[in-house]
């Protein structure tokens, strides 16, 4: 049961406790709900593929190494898409509850969602191709025959209507923040951050969502030129492309846009923690200022992915070094420790939605670490293209974004009258430990120089692939589980 009207802010849920769910504008309600539904749904298709390359590597199933590298693009664009698009639900959600968003973008995003997936996933499934979601330069273009120019096209274009939709998103964000505080920089609290205004600062929502907006225009912006030179390119071969540039574009694209994923992701712990708490989670000085520095090293970290690149200039693997180590920290930390301080003897009554929510905390910053681990040149020399980069980000993006994404899932259930029963608890549990034994085991192939992207394992390999599979497979079934609870009351969540 939701309300519609905005004086009618706070609708009982389990246990006494009362759950803020009020003045998300009815329409946009029910866009959000479509948006989690189509989320929770690709998850579960997504990572089924996951499992079946992990079981092929393993050599438990045999697919074949075309049909492999058709799954891991198809895995990897869409995990990618997906978090955007249930990470953009989450942030509307509660983003609408300050500013006069439209729903009417709201729509325009998932109806260039659901053609440009039609599209990259013809281009995949029905074309044959299979470079990779980050379709670098100039691998779409040479298939050696594998696929022809129509695929390499229908998935270009396919991931630039995605493009175009999340830009149209941002940039209604971005107009309707600035309406409403004047300014990006007093929606980003700098009065407040580095003046001494006496006015409370804009709250978390308005200022994780204000980065997002800051960073994703020009990502996306840079993500479309790459993309449209690509196409140019198989078209018209004698359209030469700098084939460094060319990777330098796409991995500013990539790097900026996945990262944002968690950044919207996370404005449900910011919005959802403190209705159990009971303690509200305040703009404070070192929250403000940990965004501002995270937005800006987060433009100019991206070069972590060119270490290997020994023509690109020293300059930027230098900030790349530099910015590892310090780019996600203000943000995860100032975060992380609000989050232990927000439940602390808060005397909060636990159930699956704050659990998901509290350990996907933990879960982005455990992964964190072997994340600026491999961000260190001499290591990145031996682990570059190994396992332990899936490793890592396996666990900050299924610990991390998934189960924020899930987490709020659950919060949208509450208002419904749902509670929880076993089969959830067991399902988090199956999610969290399974995730983290799946994460150990890339880890551990990666420490031992195991090549990420490669369809067939060598027999030595092969031990660790299995523990990976049989761990990937409970994590699918606890994640199946969370999909199906969530699709069960998504309509009751719309209405
Ligand atoms: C049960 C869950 C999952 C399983 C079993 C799984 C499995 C895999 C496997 C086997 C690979 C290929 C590794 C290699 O040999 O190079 C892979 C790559 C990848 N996965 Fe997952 N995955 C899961 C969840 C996710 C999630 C939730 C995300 C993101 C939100 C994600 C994003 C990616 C990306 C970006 C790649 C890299 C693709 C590439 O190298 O081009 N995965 N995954
Ligand atoms: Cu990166």
């Amino acid at each position: 049961m939701t309300s519609t009207s905005a004086s009618d802010v706070r609708t009982p849920v389990i246990g006494g406790q009362t759950v803020y769910t009020g003045i998300t504008p009815a329409r946009g309600r029910g866009l959000v709900a479509a948006y989690l539904g189509i989320t929770a749904i690709v998850l579960a298709l997504l990572m089924v593929f996951g499992l079946l390359m992990k079981a092929s590597q393993a050599g438990v199933i045999t697919i074949p190494a075309n049909r492999f590298y058709q799954l891991l693009t198809a895995h990897g664009i869409g995990m990618v898409a997906i978090s955007g698009l249930g990470g953009a639900g989450v942030m509307w959600y509660f983003l609408s509850r300050y500013v006069e968003l439209s729903p009417a973008i709201l729509f325009a995003n998932l109806v260039c969602f659901l053609v440009g997936v039609v599209l990259v996933l013809g281009g995949i499934f029905l074309g044959g191709f299979a470079a990779a979601w980050t379709f670098l330069f100039p691998l779409p273009a040479h298939s050696q025959g594998v696929w022809g120019t129509g695929a390499t096209a229908s998935y270009l274009v396919g991931v630039l209507l995605v493009g175009v939709g999340f830009l149209l998103l941002f940039l209604d964000t971005g107009r309707a923040i600035i309406r409403k505080y004047g300014s990006l920089s007093k929606a980003l609290g700098w009065p407040q951050a580095f003046g001494s205004s006496g006015e409370e600062a804009p709250p978390p929502t308005v200022v994780a969502s204000t980065v997002v907006t800051i960073i994703n225009i020009p990502a996306i912006v840079v993500g479309a030129v790459i993309l449209t030179m690509s196409l140019v390119n198989a078209y018209a071969p004698g359209f030469q492309v700098n084939a460094l540039l060319a990777k330098n574009l796409i991995y500013f694209f990539g790097h900026i846009f996945i990262n944002s994923t968690i950044y919207m992701a996370v404005i449900g712990v910011y919005e959802i923690l403190p209705t159990f708490t009971g303690r509200p989670w305040k703009s404070s000085k070192p929250f403000l200022i940990a965004w501002t520095a995270t937005m800006l090293m987060v433009m100019a970290v991206y070069p972590h992915h060119l270490f290997m690149d020994y023509a690109n200039p020293g300059w930027a693997h230098v900030l790349g070094q530099i910015l590892s180590y310090a780019s996600s920290l203000p943000v995860l930390a100032v975060t992380a420790i609000a989050t232990l301080g927000n439940v602390y003897r808060s005397g909060m009554k636990w159930n699956i939605t704050a659990g998901l929510l509290f350990a996907s905390i933990m879960g982005w910053s455990v992964g964190v670490v072997p994340a600026v681990i491999d961000g260190t040149i001499a290591i990145n020399r031996v682990m570059h293209n190994t396992l332990w980069v899936p490793g890592h980000f396996h666990t900050y993006l299924l610990l991390g974004v998934v189960a924020m994404l899930f987490g709020f899932m659950y919060f949208l259930g509450l208002s419904t009258g749902a509670t929880d029963s076993a089969l959830d608890r067991a399902a988090f549990w199956m999610y969290v430990v399974g995730t983290l034994a799946f994460a150990s085991a890339f880890l551990a192939a990666g420490a031992m120089s195991v090549p990420r992207r490669w369809a067939v394992h060598l027999d030595p390999w092969t031990s660790l692939d299995r523990i990976g599979a049989f761990f990937a497979l409970v994590v699918v079934v606890g994640a199946v589980v969370f999909v199906l609870k969530f699709l069960r009351r998504v309509r009751a969540v719309g209405a």
